[in-house]
């Protein structure tokens, strides 16, 4: 029919490396967006998933789906995050090793949201042993939870992880899902003090407030009204249309019975919750010597009973310093200033500590108890990168880990192919990429990396501020590439920066950084007698928090970001070891409308993730790559010499097909394990081939059938 769309061109390819071998951008992304317009928001790199946020419900998250692609072969059906998981699966059940599956993008990309599918597709259509259906409810309840208390709305994403989150899930070699870890990586404590205009504080306050039953908000003094406590206030927000906090309270109670939290636990763990509130709503007055006063208030007695610690020991400690000169105790008195600082601290402290002390409690709940031998699969779900009006020290350390992750890509996806060449006796011709190793380095490196810098000024005593800490900056990146300052720009860039600013050339995109709490966060004080106090607490949740081994005390603790520098080397080392699955997400919009597609935003990201390069790659060489089994059982109807059965070797029997099939030599190598097809359109063309012969196979039996009736 002449002028009528054929199916390919109305919903693109789904894999692009099937595109023309010189695909543009442009080809690119005109691929990915007739498919978003389609509704089909995933589409193939070979075995890459690139997602794009439809940001509306789509029909294809059920158990009928997840039936559908149980065990089913990569290209046989539209590609799908079922699809990626399952054969991630297999393989691992095949070939009895670890795999993981690295979830990137940028903030509101949809990480969080493919993660949890590909969690309910394992808990979901694994097989199971009614004993095991437990382990899975507990694995599948402990989201909302940690959603609850380590997510939050930002102006980037309503349900923004403020946290970055690893999670081993476990199977036996029966293919059960047995069990799961969790490892989590640095809370964004700040935000319980504060939050930015239109942000909210982590969910579960809010939660409480509105869902909490009467008797709990009772017995914890809290009042029904988000805008009675400052910790909440700040982002004026905190009603949100998209988020229903009464139901997710609801969620998160019954998922907290699910992992086995028992009345006494839930009246600590939200004793804790409601201290912090009150904390917030802690005032100091000065005195008349410009010192901080306070009466023992009614706010402060309720965090004094919540917390069991006696009300005059917790109001020395929000207002007097202890230091111990000799061997004699003297108490300095704050001035508002200092015991405001205190006073969030403190909250911050108790908050971040609860969150670890939450992350342990689900471990143990999750935990798979036989010592059996298991392999896994890590879902790796963190932060994504974020760039606001403002940034701050929060932002830098999330980039870094954006940029480590990205880092990481570049290594494994060269690496693995290098290696597989090698493997298989190939030879190829490699790739270049843009390789942000230079931007690691420039955050990271020891004595000379940002990090560094920002440790030595930490570690200063008395003059050191955050100005200081960028001019050292300054003195020691001078002429970096990815490094400038309002100091060190050229005239045009320096009307673009503050004085109080320092600028990075991210692979992402430029972020610029305003100093200003950078010392401090970095070294995330919290005064000793504060600590001393909670130690002495009855709420047991805050006890064991602050009880647990301190290091050395005459040590200076790791700073917050050498800490989060040294997790994210170890979580390196994990993934490093483990075979790789990519999903790369991409934020079809600014504004969350369901189907939009911004060219010009969706475009950058393409850009940034390397997706070009990467298809680059996977043709760099050659386009595909098949098991001679996984090939034949595919393309046998073609040639007669196959069809029905090939009962010699698989390698010779591919051999006959494609010389049936008139593969020219340049066309493809045979490795040792694998046929190696150059060229996309080879593959194209057998697999035109073969939707012909299925189609008058089909044809024939129907003719057949007919001729029986
Ligand atoms: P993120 O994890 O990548 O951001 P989320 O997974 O939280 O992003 O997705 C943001 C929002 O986009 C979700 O709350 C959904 O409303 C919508 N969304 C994402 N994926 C889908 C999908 N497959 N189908 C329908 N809606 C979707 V961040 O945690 O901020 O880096 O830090
Ligand atoms: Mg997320």
């Amino acid at each position: 029919m002449e002028g009528a769309l054929t199916a390919r061109d109305r919903v693109g390819i789904q894999d692009f490396v099937l595109l023309d071998p010189h695909t543009s951008e442009t080809a690119f992304m005109d691929n990915l967006k007739k498919r978003f317009t389609e509704d089909l928001i995933y589409t193939y790199i070979g075995t890459l998933l690139v997602s794009v946020n439809p940001y509306k419900e789509l029909d294809i998250y059920n158990k009928k789906q997840m039936d559908l692609y149980m065990g089913v072969n990569f290209y046989e059906l539209p590609p799908h995050i079922y699809a990626l998981a399952d054969n991630a699966y297999h393989t691992m059940l095949a070939e009895a090793n670890n795999h993981f599956i690295l979830i990137s993008g940028e903030s509101g990309a949809g990480k969080t949201e493919a993660s949890k599918k590909i969690l309910q597709y394992y808990a979901v259509s694994c097989p199971s042993t009614t004993l095991l259906d437990t382990v899975r409810d507990r694995m599948l309840v402990s989201n909302p939870v940690l959603e609850a208390f380590g997510n939050a709305k930002t102006l980037k994403n309503d349900n923004s992880s403020r946290f970055g989150k690893y999670m081993d899930i476990q199977f036996d070699s029966q293919g059960d899902a047995v069990g799961g870890h969790i490892l989590s990586y640095l809370l964004e404590k700040s935000r319980v003090v504060h939050q930015n205009h239109g942000e909210r504080n982590f969910h579960i306050f809010y939660q409480l407030v509105e869902g909490g039953e009467d008797d709990l908000l009772h017995q914890l003094g809290l009042e029904r009204d988000c805008k009675h406590y400052n910790y909440l206030m700040q982002g004026e927000c905190a009603n949100v249309s998209s988020i229903n906090d009464k139901n997710d309270w609801k969620t998160v109670r019954n998922a907290l019975s699910v992992i086995h939290f028992d009345e006494s636990d839930i009246q600590y763990l939200f004793g804790v919750i409601a201290s912090v509130l009150h904390l917030g709503n802690v005032q100091f007055d000065v005195d008349k010597n410009n010192h901080a006063s306070m009466n023992s208030n009614a706010e402060l007695r309720w965090v004094s009973k919540l917390l069991g610690v006696h009300v005059q020991v917790l109001q020395e400690a929000l207002t007097y310093r202890k230091i111990e000169a000799k061997s004699e105790e003297v108490l300095t008195p704050f001035t508002v200033d200092h015991a405001i600082y205190a006073r969030d601290a403190l909250a911050k402290a108790i908050y971040g500590r609860t969150f670890t002390w939450l992350v342990n409690r689900i471990n143990e709940s999750i935990e798979n108890q036989d010592s059996t031998r298991k392999t896994v699969i890590g879902l790796l779900d963190i932060y994504g990168f974020e760039v606001f009006f403002v940034n701050s020290f929060e932002q830098f350390c999330i980039n870094y880990c954006n940029e480590k992750l990205q880092q990481l890509f570049i290594q494994l996806t060269l690496k693995a192919e290098q290696e597989e060449y090698e493997a298989e006796g190939i030879e190829w011709e490699p790739v270049q990429f843009f390789n942000n190793k230079i931007i690691c380095d420039l955050v990271e490196e020891k004595h000379r990396g940002i990090i560094s810098v920002l440790d030595e000024e930490c570690l200063r005593p008395g003059s050191a501020t955050d100005l200081t800490f960028l001019e050292k900056l300054e003195e020691k990146m001078g002429n970096h590439p990815h490094f400038v300052t309002h100091k060190l720009a050229d005239k045009k860039t320096r009307k673009t920066l503050e004085r109080g600013d320092f600028r990075l050339l991210h692979y992402a995109g430029e972020v610029t950084y305003c100093v200003v709490g950078f010392i401090d966060k970095n070294n995330d004080l919290l005064y000793r007698n504060i600590k001393d106090v909670m130690r002495q607490s009855q709420n047991a949740i805050v006890k064991q928090c602050f009880s647990s081994l301190e290091p050395d005390s005459r040590k200076r603790p790791e700073t917050v970001a050498t800490q989060f520098k040294n997790s994210l080397l170890g979580l390196t080392e994990i993934l490093m070891s483990k075979e790789p699955w990519y999903v790369r997400c991409l934020k079809s919009n600014e504004n969350k409308q369901p189907g939009k597609f911004d060219d010009v935003l969706v475009r950058h990201q393409v850009k940034y993730l390397g997706l070009m390069e990467h298809l680059r790659v996977r043709r760099a060489g050659f386009a595909y790559r098949r098991r001679y089994e996984v090939f034949l059982k595919r393309y046998k109807p073609l040639c007669p010499a196959t069809w029905p059965h090939w009962r010699g070797v698989p390698a010779d029997g591919v051999e006959k097909l494609v010389k049936h099939l008139g593969y020219q030599p340049d066309e493809y190598k045979m490795g040792r394990t694998k046929i190696f097809i150059r060229y996309a359109r080879t593959l194209f063309a057998t697999e035109d081939a073969f939707e012909i012969c299925k189609h008058e196979l089909a044809t024939r039996i129907q003719a057949k059938y007919k001729g029986y009736r």
